[in-house]
């Protein structure tokens, strides 16, 4: 979603800050702008409609101009308005400059305000408000940036992060951090905002993390922050070493595949020092986390998108394996519902990024709720979400670029059964259930491979799907949830319409769809549930449905032509979900590269979705 980069150093900045836009690719955009402060204290903006290498071609024509110190680029994918230069960011008020992430809620008042004095809007968005508004409240009152930001903070409402300049001033950057997040880059003679440490390691591995509420104010050689309140305030720095460069795809075409095929070594990552004497145990957690996952009664589980289908999946896990009840909710829709919380409920935040707004707002609303604990799932280290709950498990599945989830799926449902097998150590629940899992875990990256060793057979099924605008997946028990996640996939990667059922529930109504043209794809591991999904098979069949079924057992139709059983390899019974995903997303990868759709890049689609 749209990314920031404001910096000021003593070096020309328009290679930094193109680069830092490169970076911040990943997260999904429609659109992209710069703004620098010439060395003659002039404000130069150029803005495009799509990819990042459209602005750079347009700014190399008059790179001369674009000569300064002091700017701010942006990557917008479009919330207020069509994705048009205009709409693009930065959004100009004379000599301001604004980028923005976020929603001003009160952006139609201000607009209507701002009119009164003759303001002229010269796109549909809620950032230009800010522009005009810090234009207007300093030409009333005076003052610097910085103070004038300071005034005009208290009469923008919404969850937002918002970098300005000022050609009047151009030795300071000045942001404002309401909830969405934005970081400090601090250089060597030059320092930066920006929405995601990405898009400054050409500058630095040392980084502010603002928090909710925070003003900064940099220059080159300076950092000041106040709080919320107000107050001048002091913020650790934190060294980072990222070592994995997020734009280098190797010998793959795209990052999709990369990512796919990078699971046996992301589970790996997530288990390494998890896996001791015959246990999976998190020796990350304090003695108080461990007392309060023993006091634990009930899991309540919140996450979107496909990390809301891993937390499906492990509903069965906590019941079955652990005897613990279980909700799960869709971020969006447990923030506006009267939730209510049973005794003793550890609260579980499932994301990727951390920084999904919809997340964060649930864990914000949830302090207010009386949980034993937040718990967060996460990929990313210093997120925010990650910082605001009270216990952490990190997945470690290493920067996903890839918009459609993979390996932080597969890495998910690791950290899930990891966080099943250490609070059954500590209830002393089942030392069987234990050896179990660890032996399934020992081996799952191997199983894993080994589902990898089927992409050219399932590249093979591909030009079936070719004409193909409709699909199902169905599976029982945790494969249902399976079911539902390569749906989504197939949607993310190639605009097919696909949905997952539970497998029992097809006769309640969806069966209505099934005809000779219509591919189901089946589920179906070798497990106790097996027998029921034969049944289910068998109703499909009499509606002459085109099946596939992914099963280690070869179910054998006579006198059926419509049918594929496609045999995949022998995976234990507890990590089925984790390795039967695998074969989906290789399926919807090659029938996306078939479609030839930018797979990294769905339409309409972002990595990190900072708006509820
Ligand atoms: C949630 C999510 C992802 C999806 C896409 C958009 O993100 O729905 O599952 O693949 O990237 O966002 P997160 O909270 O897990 O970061």
């Amino acid at each position: 979603m749209c990314g920031i980069v404001g910096i000021i150093s003593q070096r020309n900045i328009l290679d930094l800050l193109l680069s830092g836009l490169n970076r911040l690719e990943y997260r999904g955009y429609d659109s992209s702008g710069i703004a620098i402060i010439d060395n003659n204290n002039q404000l130069k903006c150029l803005k495009k409609v799509g990819k990042v290498k459209v602005l750079k071609k347009a700014i190399f024509k008059k790179k001369s101009i674009f000569l300064g110190n002091t700017g701010l680029a942006h990557t917008r994918w479009a919330t207020h308005g069509s994705p048009t230069e205009s709409n693009a960011h930065p959004h100009l008020s004379e000599h301001i400059a604004v980028v923005h992430n976020g929603i001003i809620e009160n952006h139609e008042s201000l607009r209507h305000h701002l009119r009164t004095y003759q303001y002229q809007f010269n796109s549909d968005t809620d950032t230009e408000v800010i522009a005009h508004l810090i234009h207007w409240e300093q030409k009333r009152n005076g003052g610097t940036l910085i103070e004038v930001v300071k005034r005009v903070s208290p009469m923008l409402f919404g969850i937002y992060s918002a970098v300005i300049i000022d050609a009047n001033n151009p030795t300071a950057l000045v942001a404002e951090c309401s909830g969405s997040p934005l970081i400090i880059g601090c250089g060597i003679n030059e320092n930066a905002f920006a929405s995601d440490q990405l898009a400054l390691l050409d500058i630095t591995n040392k980084f502010i993390f603002l928090k909710n509420g925070d003003i900064s104010e940099i220059t080159s050689s300076n950092i000041q922050i106040w709080n919320k309140y107000g107050k001048l305030i002091h913020r650790d720095i934190v060294k980072k070493n990222i070592v994995l460069d997020p734009n280098k795809k190797g010998e793959f075409r795209y990052f999709l595949k990369k990512e796919i095929f990078e699971q046996p070594q992301a589970i790996k990552n997530t288990l390494k020092n998890r896996l001791k004497n015959n246990y999976v145990y998190l020796s990350e957690m304090s003695d108080k986390s461990n007392k309060i996952l023993i006091n634990t009664k009930h899991i309540q589980l919140v996450a979107c998108g496909s990390s809301y289908n891993s937390a499906m999946v492990s509903r069965y896990w906590f019941e079955n394996l652990v005897g613990l009840s279980c909700n799960v909710d869709i971020a969006s829709e447990f923030c506006y519902r009267n939730v209510v919380v049973h005794p003793n409920s550890l609260l579980i935040f499932l994301s990727q990024s951390g920084e999904t707004a919809d997340i964060l707002s649930a864990l914000r609303l949830s302090k207010n709720l009386s949980y034993l604990s937040s718990l967060a799932i996460c990929n990313t280290p210093e997120s925010t979400l990650s910082r605001e709950s009270d216990i952490n498990i990190l997945t470690y599945a290493g920067i996903e670029i890839s918009v459609a989830s993979t390996k932080t799926f597969t890495t998910q449902l690791t950290a899930l059964l990891s966080l099943i097998a250490h609070i059954s150590l500590l209830k002393k629940i089942n030392k069987k259930l234990q050896l179990d899992i660890f032996h399934a875990m020992q081996i799952l990256p191997y199983r894993i491979e080994q589902m990898l060793l089927l992409a050219p057979y399932i590249k093979s099924l591909v030009k079936d799907f070719s004409n193909t605008n409709n699909a199902i997946f169905i599976g029982r028990g945790e494969l249902y949830p399976i079911a539902i996640e390569s749906a989504l996939k197939l949607k993310e990667t190639s605009y097919i319409h696909a949905e997952g059922y539970a497998a029992g529930e097809l006769k309640h109504g969806s069966l209505a769809l099934i005809d000779i043209n219509m591919p189901v794809i089946i589920l179906a591991p070798n497990n106790s549930l097996l027998k029921k999904l034969l049944s289910n098979i068998e109703e499909i069949r009499a509606r002459s449905g085109k099946i596939y079924i992914f099963s280690e057992k070869n179910i054998f139709f006579s006198n059926y032509v419509n049918i594929k059983n496609i045999q995949l390899p022998f995976v234990e019974n507890i990590s089925t979900p984790m390795a039967y995903i695998v074969p989906m997303q290789l399926l919807a990868y090659y029938i996306g590269l078939e479609k030839n759709i930018d797979v990294d890049h769905p339409r309409n689609l972002a990595k990190t979705v900072t708006v509820e």
